[in-house]
């Protein structure tokens, strides 16, 4: 079994010991080992095959979830969790996901009423009984409602990244067949969307159909949907994302890729575009309507050409004026990857990361960065052991005093410091003065009025230490909207006070989203892409963050991290010290 799988059997137990109401402590300790287990670079069973080996040296795995994992192992699951599921039907995991009702409401809803899907739900709120339940109330059943309808909406879609790693698992195997001279994603996978509901792959050459075959007996493979001539679909993985393949002639790969890339709405207006110039766009080719004549086929280059028009990056076609852009030769010309010179949200061991501030530095290096920003948590957050006042000094001073130069780039001092609810800064000027990178961010509290949420927002950017706003909206993809607030005037005042807003690139939360920063960028806002890395590998998340600020259409001189290390310490007036020699 692989990691995933594990980490997930590990975490779902601890989601059930909870509706159970077990020992908090046991109930941490599973879902510790999961995330321990999860980002683990070894195979965990692996590690149990082995006898030379012990999983208990791993930190976080104690005996107890040792001897679990040897169960699981044996047997795929293990006997802790089966009397759970017993007690309590799977589909109680997915009242988890429904904001507003915690472990302890599902608990009571099931004893009293045995209901434990989502469905049964809908229909208690609707006969207005679960307003009549121990704690809570109308207002609660609406709230439940509200959350169903949109864990309705999400639900059948995945985060990019997941969709990311299966397509590279299947285009690794693709791409192997003899005679496949290309694979590549299309679809929303490669315009870089946030989440994605099926993945689209492509294949040609004169193996395509042997392809087809690899394809569809795929070890994980779970489900063949369909199979035809030249295009099959599977279900793959536990998680039975959907997965379509289609194979070409290499003349009219470009044609397809056009096609198959979308959006749907880009497509439609590309076509209506050609039939003005007296031609016809379909999967197979561009062509002549009056002669059928090939115009372009074999790349989409040449496609966009033959239309008058400059190669429009996947990442915009959405038919949100980006034919027009390119018509008038006002095509951004979208930041990349490589640009990309530091990272300035990052965790460490001093609160909740799990790596050193050297293990990170040492990753960032690798990655060709000039520097990065520490920014452990703030007081407010004590489940993570955050700074107060005096740890954050001695932190800043620390970096300040250091000598770097075995580091092989520059690190500076900085925070997250959580913005508490009433706008105020969890850590006071003076503490903050003393570090160069600032990002205020909210934690808690998240379900003030729109308007009490607009002010504390507003009162933080008045800090005068804050450089950035992390992950602003608050929202977690597939999981939790933004809070509301008026993000129109949070936006005009970053501009004004010079404050950055983040794109977190955190797979789950990519924040702002790209419709934001795309406004945002329209009121005059400056960005800053960082990952929020809690574990060295995070930092491999850049790539999202980077997707979504292309989607937004930001140039490299619209974000911080783009500058060389003397202009950025310039431009956040960074404090001397802490230099390479
Ligand atoms: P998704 O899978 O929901 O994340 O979004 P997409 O964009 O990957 O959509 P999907 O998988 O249904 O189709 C892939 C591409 O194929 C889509 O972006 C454009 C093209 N396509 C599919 N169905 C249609 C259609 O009915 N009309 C047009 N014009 N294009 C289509
Ligand atoms: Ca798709
Ligand atoms: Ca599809
Ligand atoms: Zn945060």
């Amino acid at each position: 079994m692989e990691n995933r799988e594990i980490a997930r059997l590990l975490s779902e137990t601890g989601d059930l010991m909870e509706i159970a109401a077990e020992d908090s402590f046991r109930i941490r300790s599973y879902r510790n080992a999961a995330s321990v287990i999860e980002s683990y670079p070894e195979p965990i069973s692996a590690i149990l095959k082995d006898a030379e080996k012990k999983v208990t040296d791993i930190p976080g795995i104690g005996k107890g979830i040792a001897s679990v994992l040897h169960e699981i192992e044996e047997r795929g699951t293990f006997e802790r969790r089966e009397q759970l599921l017993e007690k309590y039907p799977p589909t109680a995991l997915e009242l988890l996901k429904i904001q507003g009702l915690g472990p302890k409401s599902i608990k009571v809803i099931w004893e009293l009423h045995r209901i434990s899907t989502i469905d049964g739900l809908e229909r208690l709120c609707q006969e207005q009984k679960l307003r009549e339940l121990p704690r809570m109330g109308a207002k609660l059943e609406e709230k439940v409602l509200r959350s169903i309808a949109a864990y309705r909406q999400r639900t059948g879609r995945f985060l990019l990244s997941f969709a990311q790693n299966v397509a590279d698992e299947l285009l690794a195997a693709l791409s192997k067949v003899p005679g496949v001279t290309k694979v590549t994603p299309a679809g929303s996978l490669r315009r870089g969307k946030e989440t994605v509901g099926d993945i689209d792959l492509l294949v040609a050459g004169p193996g395509a159909e042997a392809a087809l075959e690899v394809f569809v007996t795929h070890p994980k493979a779970h489900e063949v949907l369909g199979r035809g001539a030249n295009k099959a679909s599977i279900k793959y993985g536990l998680e039975g994302i959907q997965v379509d393949l289609r194979a070409l002639p290499e003349e009219s790969y470009g044609a397809a890729l056009q096609y198959f890339t979308g959006s749907k709405e880009h497509g439609v207006a590309i076509r209506a575009r050609a039939q003005k110039l007296g031609l016809t766009l379909n999967e197979y080719s561009l062509s002549r309507v009056d002669t059928k004549q090939v115009v372009a086929s074999a790349t989409e280059e040449e496609i966009y050409d033959a239309l008058g028009l400059p190669c429009i990056p996947p990442e915009l076609r959405e038919n949100q004026g980006e034919i027009e852009a390119a018509e008038g030769v006002t095509l951004p010309h979208l930041i990349e990857l490589e640009q990309i010179r530091g990272d300035l949200h990052m965790h460490t061991v001093e609160t909740d990361g799990r790596a050193t501030l050297e293990e990170m530095a040492e990753t960032a290096r690798a990655r060709g960065y000039k520097y990065i920003a520490i920014t452990d948590h703030s007081k407010a957050l004590a489940m993570a052991n955050g700074l107060d006042e005096k740890r954050a000094i001695a932190f800043a001073r620390k970096i300040r005093g250091m000598d770097q130069s075995g580091l092989g780039l520059r690190v500076f001092s900085g925070i997250e410091c959580d913005i508490r609810r009433d706008g105020e800064m969890d850590l006071d000027n003076d503490a903050l003065g003393e570090l160069d990178f600032v990002i205020g961010s909210v934690h808690g509290y998240m379900n003030q009025e729109a308007s009490e949420m607009t002010d504390r927002l507003l009162r933080a950017l008045e800090c005068p230490h804050i450089k950035a706003l992390g992950h602003p909206t608050g929202r977690m993809l597939l999981n939790r909207d933004s809070y509301p607030f008026d993000f129109d005037a949070v936006a005009k005042e970053a501009a004004r006070c010079n404050v950055f807003l983040e794109i977190n690139a955190s797979p789950e939360r990519l924040d702002l989203s790209a419709a934001l920063v795309r406004s945002a960028k329209a009121k005059g806002c400056k960005f800053v892409i960082s990952t929020d890395a809690h574990h060295p590998k995070h930092l491999d998340n850049m790539r999202y963050g980077v997707l979504t600020a292309r989607r937004g259409w930001l140039e490299a001189k619209d974000v911080l991290n783009t500058l060389s290390v003397a202009d950025f310490a310039r431009s956040i007036g960074a404090k001397p010290g802490g230099h390479l020699s």
